[in-house]
């Protein structure tokens, strides 16, 4: 369509062609022959009378003698609070909001969306960050803001952060205080791992996000080993859950982020730091049981010795040891690990029970008194029935060292009682 006229000032005829004076463009135009103008302006704007002549519906024709739709916004209803403009260089009515060239929009405030058609607000790509925020960039033509999603995807400013060993640093915010780190990005399957230092009893509290909607990722709490998830978060289109974690010691901690197959692109992470609950574990208060090097020795036959927490009652063949619910405790990313010694063939019979959640009970062995410990020599557990007691019942022939792992993997700290109880096997030497 060609270019309207607002309002005419005064046909001019020059030979054969008629030009009107163009006031929305300040340029002469042609009159054109697409539909025959009114006679008489009885108004300007807006521009009556409206004849339709051999234009189509909602058109009429200008002094230009084009079909148009409106010459100024009066033509795009009589309302006091217009919801419609009159796009000039279209002679069409639009939102308010509408758009196709910056000068369409209040400069310098606003600019041109130009994939939107919408006026927005103007940015610049050297204040990118405070003009759009984490999860927008400034489009260098347009400057407008714009999703991130809209990128190729492209490695952070981390990168190559791939491996536990590679793993950079987070910057934690102040005790009370949240913090963002923004333009982060996993592509090509990667991993990204981040190194965080916490002190016993701070709750980090962590919130994943990104531009893109059908971006999918699990984030962790991975402990020093690179190996355990202590506590994990979702970021999902249909269902995030932020992560929540309390460190119980003072220590380094990997933060793991691993988008889901086939997803990668930008994202960012809200971290808020508070002060937590630290996790009482007086059993544990002069020396952790987290491996099995350090296992606590529940019981050692010979000696007849077992924890002074815990009770021991002997009444030969038989040996019963019980530990209190109130002086065990499973902390979140604790382990712990116990040592029984026997020095005859028995049968014996480990149950954990009193707890919240889900725990796991295994026991590894028989080991010699000088043998290493070696997690594939695994007499038995139970780490995969939901189960309020937990038990595993063994026959060991000869004397022999047993490891007994209290773990889990998720959920929050329990506490759980303990007991063991053996019996000597009668003698069948004849
Ligand atoms: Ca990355
Ligand atoms: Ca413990
Ligand atoms: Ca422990």
């Amino acid at each position: 369509m060609k270019p309207s006229t607002r309002f005419a000032v005064g046909n001019i005829t020059s030979g054969c062609s008629a030009i009107v004076c163009d006031t929305s463009a300040n340029i002469c135009r042609a009159i054109a022959d697409e539909c025959a103008p009114p006679a008489e302006l009885t108004s300007t704007c807006p521009f009556l009378p409206k004849d339709q002549d051999t234009c189509l519906t909602e058109n009429f024709c200008s002094e230009a003698g084009t079909c148009v739709q409106c010459t100024c916004d009066a033509d795009c209803g009589s309302d006091s609070s217009p919801s419609l403009k009159c796009h000039l260089p279209t002679s069409t009515c639009k939102p308010l909001d509408y758009c196709s060239v910056p000068s369409d929009c209040h400069q310098p405030s606003q600019s041109c969306d130009t994939q939107n058609n919408t006026c927005a607000p103007a940015c610049s790509e050297a204040t990118a960050t405070a003009d759009c925020g984490a999860d927008f960039f400034c489009h260098p033509e347009d400057n407008v803001c714009r999703s991130k999603s809209e990128l190729p995807c492209s490695n952070d400013a981390f990168y190559p952060n791939r491996s536990a060993a590679t793993a950079a640093t987070l910057t934690l915010p102040a005790l009370n205080q949240t913090r963002l780190e923004a333009d982060l990005s996993v592509c090509d399957s990667d991993s990204d791992w981040f190194q965080l230092s916490l002190q016993a009893g701070e709750r980090v509290a962590i919130t994943m996000s990104s531009p893109s909607a059908s971006m999918s990722a699990t984030y962790s709490i991975i402990s020093p080993d690179g190996l355990s998830v202590l506590a994990d978060g979702v970021l999902n289109p249909g269902a995030s859950r932020l992560l929540s974690f309390t460190a119980n010691r003072t220590r380094g901690y990997f933060l793991r982020v691993t988008p889901a197959e086939n997803s990668e692109g930008f994202y960012s992470l809200s971290i808020a730091l508070s002060q937590g609950q630290i996790c009482a574990d007086p059993f544990e208060a002069s020396a952790h049981n987290d491996t099995p090097a350090s296992a606590t020795l529940l019981f050692n036959e010979s000696t007849s010795t077992a924890p002074s927490e815990c009770l021991l009652e002997t009444s030969p063949p038989i040996a019963f040891i019980r530990c209190a619910a109130d002086q065990l405790t499973l902390c979140i990313g604790d382990v712990d690990y116990y040592k029984v010694t026997l020095d005859q063939p028995s049968d014996l019979e480990f149950t954990i029970k009193d707890y919240a959640g889900e725990l796991n009970l295994l026991v590894y062995g028989p080991f010699t008194e000088s043998e290493a410990f070696d997690s594939t020599n695994l007499a038995g557990g139970q780490d995969l029935n939901p189960g309020f007691v937990k038990k595993v019942q063994l026959i060991t022939p000869d004397s022999a060292t047993f490891f007994i792992k209290v773990s889990r993997s998720l959920g929050s700290a329990s506490h759980y009682s303990y007991t063991l109880q053996t019996r000597i096997l009668p003698d069948t030497t004849p």
